[in-house]
């Protein structure tokens, strides 16, 4: 297939470029067996808001899609007397009766989720990136209300139209339903599972702590999940950034609050499960010193994406927080420790842009950066091609899942 977003003619007379002695992928390093990315330009999101797909082969960008409709899964309505209908309040009649919730309804479970990161380290990007993320998986994304469905929209809409989103200054809470399949070890092997759940989290300009004091709504949210995606920004000195030192009072302010409720683990650490992402894993420079680590590896499949497979993660963490960051990541390190029980920490090298690929989408280790700057702005250069976004979420559901049969 060839790609019509990339303006150069491919070039048959160069070989396609791997990155240097790519060891071998194993599949079964997956723990979450997510199927492989859908190829570029696949099959649309089958979800009931539709999404703007990446321009497909010889096509042009989609510009949006209609952004009011909602899903087919009702949110359950006020079920208590109708406060606001006087008839109602006054017995002159039954207010609507509500039916028994569907088989689906009472599958789907909120996954709240607390998502930090400091300003500019790709929180907005992360979420524009998801959906897209979502369907390359085989899920549907379907936002729970007109709100959560406009802002989906539009940050769905900017990524596809390759521009960044722009700063927020407020909050934004996001409630978007996921439904799909994934497939996991069974006792007789893999099996496949239908899964459902409702990701409620907060969109964030950044700054949680002013003058000492955590955002009141974000302690809220941290402190009644269960699961936590931090993103590291692998681009911005560590020195000039407060929010990892902010990161661990965080924890610590949500520790004596679960402490207090007696809700902290027999073993004294927080009950969260935590997917931690070290965004920007595409980035030109980054990923030109990454690979030499020999933690990188190309998926053997078109389009021989590169990726940090599970086994390697932590190490790329570490890579990033010794080499990269410098002394001062110690502290986000010493917070995973202190706080988290090792088992329900999992590392990720995310990128929500991906890399950009040669005129004949593959993977090509001599031009895949995959941001430009146009106009002193920083634009995507190529359709999105999320890497381990979607990975992070289905770790945190699964964990948290397991974790409520108990
Ligand atoms: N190379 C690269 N840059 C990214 C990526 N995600 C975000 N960025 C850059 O980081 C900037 C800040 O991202 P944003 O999502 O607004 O950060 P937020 O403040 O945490 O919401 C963007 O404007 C981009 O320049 C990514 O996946 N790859
Ligand atoms: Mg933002």
């Amino acid at each position: 297939m060839t790609n019509s977003t990339d303006p150069r003619p491919p070039d048959p007379t160069m070989p396609d470029i791997a990155i240097p002695a790519p060891p071998r992928v194993d599949p079964l390093d997956d723990p979450v067996g997510t199927p492989p990315l859908a190829a570029h330009g696949g099959t649309p999101l089958v979800g009931s808001v539709p999404l703007p797909l990446p321009p497909p082969a010889g096509g042009v960008a989609a510009s949006g899609a209609p952004a009011s409709r909602l899903g087919p899964i009702a949110v359950p309505q006020a079920t208590g007397p109708a406060a606001a209908d006087p008839a109602a309040a006054t017995g002159h009649y039954e207010p609507e009766p509500v039916a028994i919730p569907t088989g689906a309804q009472q599958e789907a479970h909120p996954v709240q989720i607390g998502l930090w990161g400091s300003p500019r380290s790709g929180k907005s990007t992360f979420l524009a990136a998801l959906p897209l993320a979502a369907q390359a998986h085989g899920f549907r994304v379907h936002p729970t209300d007109e709100n959560a469905s406009t802002y989906m929209q539009d940050l769905v809409n900017k990524l596809v139209e390759r521009n960044f989103p722009p700063p927020n200054r407020a909050a934004i809470p996001i409630s978007w339903r996921f439904t799909g399949e994934v497939q996991r070890a069974g006792l007789l092997g893999r099996v496949r599972e239908q899964v459902e759940f409702l990701l409620q989290l907060y969109d964030a300009p950044g700054d949680f702590v002013r003058q000492g004091v955590l955002d009141p709504t974000f302690m809220r949210v941290l402190a009644s999940s269960r699961g936590l995606i931090y993103l590291l920004d692998p681009l911005y000195s560590i020195d000039e950034d407060p929010s990892f030192r902010d990161f661990f009072h965080a924890l610590d302010a949500v520790y004596r609050e679960l402490d207090r409720d007696g809700q902290l683990r027999p073993d004294g650490h927080l009950p969260h499960f935590l997917a931690v992402c070290v965004t920007k894993f595409d980035d030109e420079s980054l990923f030109r010193r990454s690979v030499l680590t020999g933690l990188i590896e190309q998926d053997r499949k078109y389009p021989n994406m590169p990726r940090v497979v599970p086994r390697n993660a932590k190490a790329y963490f570490d890579w990033v927080c010794d080499n990269v960051l410098g002394p001062k990541a110690q502290l986000v390190r010493n917070a995973i420790n202190a706080y988290f029980v090792p088992e329900r920490v999992r590392y990720f090298a995310s990128s929500a842009i991906g890399f950009k690929l040669n005129g004949n989408s593959i993977f090509d280790f001599r031009d895949f950066g995959n941001v430009e700057e146009v106009n002193g702005e920083a634009r995507v250069r190529q359709a999105v091609r999320p890497v381990d976004i979607m990975e992070p979420l289905l770790f945190l559901e699964q964990g948290i899942r397991r974790d409520r049969r108990r």
